[in-house]
């Protein structure tokens, strides 16, 4: 049985630690929800951040994340020795409202493009994050719509390499183990290409 939103939001499970001005507005496959909200303010059990490989903070959703959490996550993430594009780490949260903090970096669009990386990198983004979520016992995530700001992606070619991975991830062994997938859009741009591509890649049943 499908939960609606407003049981998530009663549960806890996906409940903007302030007002929300908007709500999910799609949940396929028990699972994914779309959000078009700022990330910080999500009581998940961890979000994802489009850091850069130092992992010391930046602009965007990542200055969001560092301003909101505090100045013990620059201090945490500076023990972690920088982190791989496609790949991610995770954190605690410190005073955001969810558990953790998965940086993940992803690809610069132009410079991997050229090398025919791009999409595997940012999809070792989104598979990296799952990984660590499980690992941690978080059974719920929100992705920020990573590499699609400063680093140029475009969105409906990352909304679409991004909910593939997912959709990968939950057919496979540790898929049945996140029970909420968010992905949080901030701009019109990224929202619009999730939901053309969410029905595409969860059809519904
Ligand atoms: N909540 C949710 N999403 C947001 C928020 C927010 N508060 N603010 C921005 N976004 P970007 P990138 C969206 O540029 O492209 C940083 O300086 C934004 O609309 O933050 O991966 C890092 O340190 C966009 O859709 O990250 C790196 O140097 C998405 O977040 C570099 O930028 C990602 O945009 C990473 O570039």
């Amino acid at each position: 049985q499908i939960p609606t939103l407003a049981s998530l939001y009663a549960a806890n499970k996906l409940a903007p630690a302030v007002s929300p001005s908007h709500t999910p507005n799609a949940n396929f496959n028990n699972v994914i929800s779309l959000i078009c909200n700022d990330i910080t303010k999500l009581r998940v059990d961890a979000i994802v951040n489009a850091a850069n490989e130092t992992l010391l903070g930046g602009g965007g959703v990542d200055g969001a994340i560092h301003r909101a959490a505090g100045p013990d996550l620059v201090e945490e993430c500076a023990t972690l020795d920088g982190c791989d594009t496609g790949d991610a780490k995770i954190t605690k949260a410190y005073e955001l409202p969810c558990e953790r903090v998965i940086h993940a970096v992803g690809p610069i669009y132009d410079v991997t493009k050229r090398l025919g990386l791009h999409t595997s990198l940012l999809q070792g983004c989104y598979r990296k994050s799952l990984e660590l979520a499980v690992a941690n016992k978080c059974k719920s995530i929100a992705f920020s719509a990573l590499s699609t700001g400063v680093y140029g992606y475009p969105s409906n070619e990352a909304a679409e390499a991004a909910l593939g991975e997912v959709r990968k991830f939950l057919e496979g062994k540790d898929g049945a183990k996140l029970d909420r997938i968010v992905f949080c859009s901030f701009m019109e741009k990224d929202q619009k290409a999730y939901e053309e591509w969410t029905p595409k890649t969860f059809p519904p049943v």
